[in-house]
Formats: C-alpha cells, sequence, structure tokens
C-alpha cells in the first residue's frame, strides 16, 4: 500500500469505529499484534477495537476491497500463534464487545458477544445457579471468542468435552464483510450441513466469531479433589483406568511431572508441596460424587494403595487447600516462562499408547543438547500431553528455538505410527504449519485449502495461519 492509500484506510477506519479505537503507535502494535508464543516477528498495520458486529463487519469490508489483511484477535492467550499481525495487517480486537445478554434457566443457555472472557461467562453461569463447563488456566483474558476459534481444550474436557461441545450457535462476519447469523438455541436442528463446525476450531482463518449462545448445566455437586503420587509414568494410566473401572465420574485427570512441580515451587507466588516426600509423576483427580458423604476418592485411594500404585495421597479438605491444590497444576504454564525459554508441544494420543510413546519420548530426548530440560504434563485423561522444552533464560532465545525444533520434529515424527496428533488443543496457527501434514493427509489438508478458497477467495482472513 502507498502511504497516501494506507492514510486513507486509516481515516475509513477512524470513521467506522471512533478516532480512539483505532491503534496505529508502534510500541502498542508490537502487543497487540502478538499472542502468547512472543517468538514471531510482529508487524501490524494497525489495531481496531469495534463495538459491534457492525462495526467489526464494516472493517472487515473495508479491509476485504483493499486486499489487506485482517487478524481476529481475543485475549491473545494463544500459543500457536494464531492472532500474529506479521505481515502488515489489521488486527481487529474483539475486547470492547464483552456484553453477556441472555441467560435461560430453562433452556440451559447463555448468549454473548464474543469478547467476553472465559471467566466472564464461567462468573455468569453461576450467578443464575448454572455451571458453564469450559475452563483453562487462561480464562481470566481468553475470549469466548478465541475459544471457539481454537476449539480450546482445557481441563474439563474429559467429562464436559471441548469448546466445540459448548457452542449451540454462532455469529459470524465472513471475509468480505457479510454476517452470517447462527445464533441458535436450539439443541437439535437437522437441516443440512452444521456450517458452525467449519468456524469452531479454524483459528480465525474463514471468519470473525461475534456472538455466541452456549450450552450451561447443572453445577457438579460434591465434588473432590485429590493430589495423588505415583513412582512411574504406567501407574498414571493404571490410575485413569482404576478410577473409571470403580465408577468415578472423573471431572479431571491432570498430570505433570515433579520436574513441573519443581518449577511451579520455584516461580508460583505462595506455592508449597503437599507431599512429606517428593515423587517422580503426580495426578490431579477431580471426581463428582453425586451420592455425597465421600463415597468416592477415599475407597479410590486405598484402592490404589492397596495394588502399591500410588506412593502417596492427598485429598483436599476445603476450599482453600482445593484452590491450593489446583493451582500446582494451573501454574504450571506461567511459571515455565518464568523460568527460562520455553517450546511447547501439545500432542494428543490414544491414551492405551502413552505408555509406549512416553519410552520412546525418553529415549529421543536423551539424545537431545544436555542444556535443553524437558517438562512433561498436561490433560493425560483424554490424551492431551504438553511437552514443554525449557532453556536457560541465560541463553541465545534464537538459538534455543533452533536446537529445541530439531528435537520436537524427532518428536512429531513419533507421532503417525501412533496415529498421533501434532496439536491436541492449542492449534496449528504460525508454529505448527510445516508439521500439519505429520497429523494430516495430504488429501484432507487439499480438502482444508479448498473450503478456504472458497470462503475466502480473497485471502484476507487471518493470512498464513494453518497453511500458506
Ligand atoms: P487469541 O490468542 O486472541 O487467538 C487465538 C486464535 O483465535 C487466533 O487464530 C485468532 O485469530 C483467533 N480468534 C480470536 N478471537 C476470534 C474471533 N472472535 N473470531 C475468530 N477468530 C478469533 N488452551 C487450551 O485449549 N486448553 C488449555 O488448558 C489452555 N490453557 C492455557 C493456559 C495458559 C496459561 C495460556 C497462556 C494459554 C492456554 N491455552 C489453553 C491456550 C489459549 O488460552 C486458548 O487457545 C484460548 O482459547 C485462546 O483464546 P484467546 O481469546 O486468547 O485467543
Ligand atoms: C495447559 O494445559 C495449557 O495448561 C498450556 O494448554 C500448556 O504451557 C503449555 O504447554
Ligand atoms: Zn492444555
Amino acid at each position: 500500500m502507498t502511504k497516501e492509500e494506507t492514510t486513507g484506510l486509516m481515516a475509513a477506519l477512524r470513521k467506522i469505529v471512533g478516532e480512539r479505537h483505532v491503534v496505529t503507535e508502534h510500541s502498542e502494535l508490537l502487543v497487540l499484534g502478538c499472542d502468547w508464543t512472543k517468538i514471531f516477528s510482529v508487524d501490524p498495520l494497525a489495531a481496531v477495537f469495534p463495538a459491534s458486529t457492525e462495526e467489526v463487519a464494516a472493517v472487515v469490508k473495508l479491509c476485504h476491497e483493499n486486499r489487506v489483511g485482517v487478524v481476529p484477535s481475543g485475549g491473545r492467550t494463544g500459543l500457536a500463534g494464531g492472532a500474529v499481525a506479521g505481515n502488515k495487517e489489521v488486527v481487529i480486537s474483539l475486547k470492547r464487545m464483552a456484553k453477556i445478554d441472555l441467560v435461560d434457566r430453562v433452556g440451559l443457555t447463555i448468549q454473548c458477544e464474543a469478547g467476553a472472557t472465559t471467566q466472564a461467562v464461567q462468573e455468569a453461569a453461576s450467578a443464575a445457579g448454572l455451571f458453564f463447563a469450559l475452563d483453562l488456566a487462561a480464562k481470566g483474558s481468553s475470549h469466548i471468542g478465541g475459544n471457539i476459534a481454537t476449539n480450546a481444550g482445557g481441563l474439563k474436557l474429559i467429562r464436559y468435552g471441548g469448546m466445540r461441545e459448548q457452542v449451540l450457535g454462532i455469529e459470524v462476519v465472513l471475509p468480505d464483510g457479510n454476517v452470517l447469523d447462527m445464533n441458535s438455541r436450539l439443541r437439535k436442528n437437522n437441516t443440512g450441513y452444521d456450517l458452525k463446525q467449519l468456524f469452531i476450531g479454524s483459528e480465525g482463518t474463514l471468519g470473525i466469531v461475534t456472538r455466541a449462545t452456549l450450552r450451561l448445566m447443572a453445577k457438579p455437586r460434591n465434588v473432590q479433589l485429590a493430589c495423588i503420587a505415583a513412582r512411574n509414568f504406567s501407574d498414571i494410566t493404571k490410575i485413569l483406568a482404576i478410577a473409571s473401572m470403580e465408577g468415578a465420574t472423573i471431572t479431571a485427570f491432570e498430570f505433570f511431572t515433579d520436574i513441573a512441580h519443581g518449577i511451579v515451587l520455584q516461580h508460583a507466588q505462595g506455592a508449597r508441596t503437599p507431599f512429606k516426600q517428593r515423587s517422580p509423576f503426580y495426578v490431579i483427580l477431580e471426581v463428582e460424587d453425586s451420592a455425597g458423604g465421600g463415597s468416592v476418592m477415599e475407597p479410590l485411594l486405598e484402592k490404589l494403595y492397596e495394588d502399591d500404585i500410588c506412593t502417596d495421597a492427598v485429598i483436599a479438605q476445603n476450599s482453600a487447600q482445593f484452590k491450593e491444590l489446583w493451582s500446582l497444576r494451573e501454574n504450571i504454564t506461567e511459571s515455565l516462562s518464568a523460568h527460562g525459554h520455553v517450546r511447547k508441544n501439545d500432542i494428543s494420543l490414544p491414551i492405551d499408547m502413552l505408555d509406549a510413546f512416553i519410552q520412546e519420548l525418553v529415549a529421543e530426548v536423551a539424545k537431545a543438547p544436555k542444556d535443553i530440560e524437558v517438562v512433561l504434563f498436561g490433560h493425560i485423561g483424554d490424551g492431551n500431553l504438553h511437552i514443554n522444552y525449557v532453556g536457560p533464560r541465560t541463553g541465545d532465545k534464537n538459538k534455543f528455538q533452533e536446537a529445541a525444533r530439531k528435537v520436537e520434529e524427532r518428536v512429531f515424527s513419533l507421532l503417525p505410527k501412533y496415529k498421533g496428533s501434532v496439536s491436541a488443543e492449542h492449534g496449528i496457527g504460525l508454529l505448527k504449519k510445516k508439521d500439519l501434514k505429520f497429523s494430516r493427509s495430504e488429501a484432507e489438508i487439499n480438502l482444508m485449502r479448498d473450503i478456504k478458497k472458497l470462503v475466502d477467495p480473497a485471502g484476507i482472513m487471518n493470512p498464513g495461519k494453518i497453511f500458506d
């Protein structure tokens, strides 16, 4: 774009959203054009903050006419570079569109604008005596629109499903600025293709989600939480199997190694270990005890002790301990960032293949440079393992990323034989474009490209994400 064209575009954007809601200042753009990854080059043309669907549509239409790329932006907690603007795109932030307007206590739904945070929706549901099931450590910042665009998984997927399972309807601004209203509250609607599914998990490459209708449910009752310690990784999957066989309704099954635990204890304020003696592996197990009276967790732990599968366990006795145990898991990501340079993998495997995979992973990691520490944790109850490669903060960031990339490529190449995925929940974004081939066939990738071309022939919607 020439200087004059850019000036004209900025004036038109200001006319749509108002003078104050267009940012062109370089230092602010460096933040607004970036997500949590902070490893990609950032260079947006501008960032705009529309206040309504009409304003989003007008901005997109204008950018479409001028063939300028747009990057939909939510809470910028994404871990795949999906909300990164690196090529003079206009960042469209939904931050001002955070209204939560309708809780239907009979049909159990909630309607909101896409810029509402995950936590705000959880709290609105709770205030109405109900429960919104998506939960993740980024909930205070992540937006519902971002959760939909990434099909976020999170901490409770094992029981309630991921974001896709929570979405009944959405409103979307298409790449040409037209609005598709699919914001239905219906539970059942078999009238041809379910088009909203195409946008869920599409990482902002097909359109901008502006409103959503989400499912609510009754608040879980008598939830019990334990942190269980184990000697071997294989005992972790045994605990999962035994818990199910003993009839526990598992609402979360989260794993972390003692290395992850140590890093949290070092960096998270007020964190302390609940164990007298540390063990190599831990699980946070949350169950719903519908009968009440502690009838689930204690007998289950007794069985685990009897079978010599756990080395120690603590049960949260009150809400403070409940929060404290959960924080040991929820603080891992932030503590890792405080600890050093980080490269993240977010893989998934059939759960019964995890033991075999971990053995191969350990062998692969043994060949890695010695200053790369490998930290494992994740939503093992649904087969999602988070691998973080961590390098010393004092080292060079780019060199570390290159070295860690070599290790991760070898790890990814193990996945096809397990029919695993290079991304369980964070998405492809910019980070894993080269790795899509490890999980999806050429035919699938070609079909995805065809869909992209059909919906966005001008290629302006979040260009360069998922594939080029
Ligand atoms: P952003 O980062 O702003 O954007 C993510 C993608 O969505 C981008 O491609 C962007 O273009 C697109 N997008 C954003 N808003 C819209 C919209 N309105 N319409 C269309 N496209 C849009 N993820 C999990 O799945 N499970 C977890 O447990 C989890 N835990 C996390 C914990 C921490 C501490 C952090 C930092 C991240 C975690 N994440 C997790 C990753 C991240 O929080 C999720 O991917 C989240 O859904 C992103 O939401 P966001 O609003 O921050 O999106
Ligand atoms: C989590 O489960 C997130 O906490 C982040 O998905 C994972 O930091 C990571 O690698
Ligand atoms: Zn996760």
